[in-house]
């Protein structure tokens, strides 16, 4: 007998923690965890694709091959379908929320937003991979979910989660207290409570951010990156950097080493890449339970007016000194972006 501890025993001995617990929470929770590990084994074959056949063919089967991102944006779906918990899906994958209004999920009070493959470009050269997911209480109180229920505040999130299919698969999630790791053991195809209470480092060394932008970054991230490069020995400088390109594993990374990921406006995204439904605020709750810091350069992005579904933000997320830093550089250097994000928060 050993003293490994799965995702599902780990969420029924935390049931109680969960606001209006009544097992709901736990089952949606462990809906996401089943669908993950359906996803990681197409993941791990996705070297396989020569043999295997390209997305848009047929397989050896028969059957059509499709891209990794949609195989696993019909997965999640189809667990959240199937659960009975989950009465709305946001999805990057799907231009319009994907309403759930069939028998099983009739009493249904939860709404997922899920990115379900992020950084899906990584794919073809075997780099990680993500899936990012938030959980709210639907605001609606009775008939179909509408759009309006997942058009809410990151500070009402009641769950959020990633899990990275890396060098191996883990699952980290958040109930609000606090963060915790499961690391996927492929032998027994279950995942192991590996990593406790994960605690963002107050400061690191590392920077993560797409410097092949650099010209067109706002001149307040501009005088922060030659911060980041100067020499002190007092603070550690010049720092590491570090960018992968899929956003789970960059923060990932930076949560157990300490550091800084930062995806600023450019001219090309004037308003910022990143989506902050899906992307940016369950990172943003998971960083800021494990003890981090999560921005626009000026705002907590848990605070951020939502008002559609695809909206995007720039975002500093990391280490908490290090994205203090990185604020004040904006506050001094782009102060004028202030305004143009709060434009579109109005
Ligand atoms: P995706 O959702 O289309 O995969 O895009 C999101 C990804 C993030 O994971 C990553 O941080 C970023 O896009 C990388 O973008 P870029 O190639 O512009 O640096
Ligand atoms: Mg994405």
């Amino acid at each position: 007998m050993t003293n490994v501890m799965t995702l599902g025993q780990f969420i029924i001995e935390r049931q109680a923690e969960f606001p209006y617990a009544k097992g709901e929470l736990s089952r949606l929770l462990r809906d996401i965890g089943i669908a993950a590990k359906i996803v990681n084994r197409e993941v791990n074959k996705a070297g396989l694709v020569d043999i295997l056949g390209e997305a848009g063919t047929m397989n050896v089967q028969g059957e059509a091959v499709k891209k990794l991102d949609v195989y696993a944006n019909e997965q999640f779906i189809s667990a959240l379908k199937s659960g009975g918990e989950c009465c709305l899906i946001a999805s990057e994958e799907n231009e319009d929320v994907i309403q759930i209004d069939g028998e099983v999920s009739r009493n249904a009070r939860y709404v997922v937003a899920i990115d379900p493959l992020d950084g899906s470009s990584n794919i073809d050269v075997n780099v990680a991979v993500g899936t990012i997911f938030s959980i709210y209480r639907r605001k609606t109180e009775s008939g179909p979910c509408t759009k309006i229920d997942v058009l809410q505040k990151g500070t009402e999130q009641v769950a959020a989660g990633y899990i990275i299919y890396g060098s191996s698969t883990m699952l980290v999630y958040t109930t609000g207290h606090g963060v915790n790791g499961f690391t996927l053991d492929p032998s027994i195809g279950e995942f192991c409570f590996s990593h406790p209470n994960m605690v963002f480092p107050k400061t690191g060394k590392m920077y993560s951010l797409n410097e092949g932008n650099y010209v067109h970054f706002p001149e307040g991230v501009k005088k922060y990156l030659k911060y980041c490069q100067a020499e002190d020995k007092e603070t550690n400088r010049p720092y590491t950097s570090r960018y992968i390109g899929s956003m789970v594993a960059d923060i990932h990374r930076n949560m157990i080493k300490g550091g800084i990921f930062i995806y600023p406006t450019t001219a090309s995204s004037p308003k910022g890449k990143l989506r902050l439904v899906y992307e940016c605020n369950p990172l943003a709750f998971i960083v800021e339970q494990a003890g981090g810091r999560a921005t626009n350069g000026f705002k907590r992005i848990m605070d951020l007016q939502v008002n559609e579904v695809h909206q995007r933000t720039p975002i500093f997320i990391g280490s908490e000194e290090m994205v203090k830093k990185a604020e004040e550089f904006m506050k001094e250097f782009s102060p004028e972006l202030k305004e143009v994000l709060e434009a579109v928060e109005a």
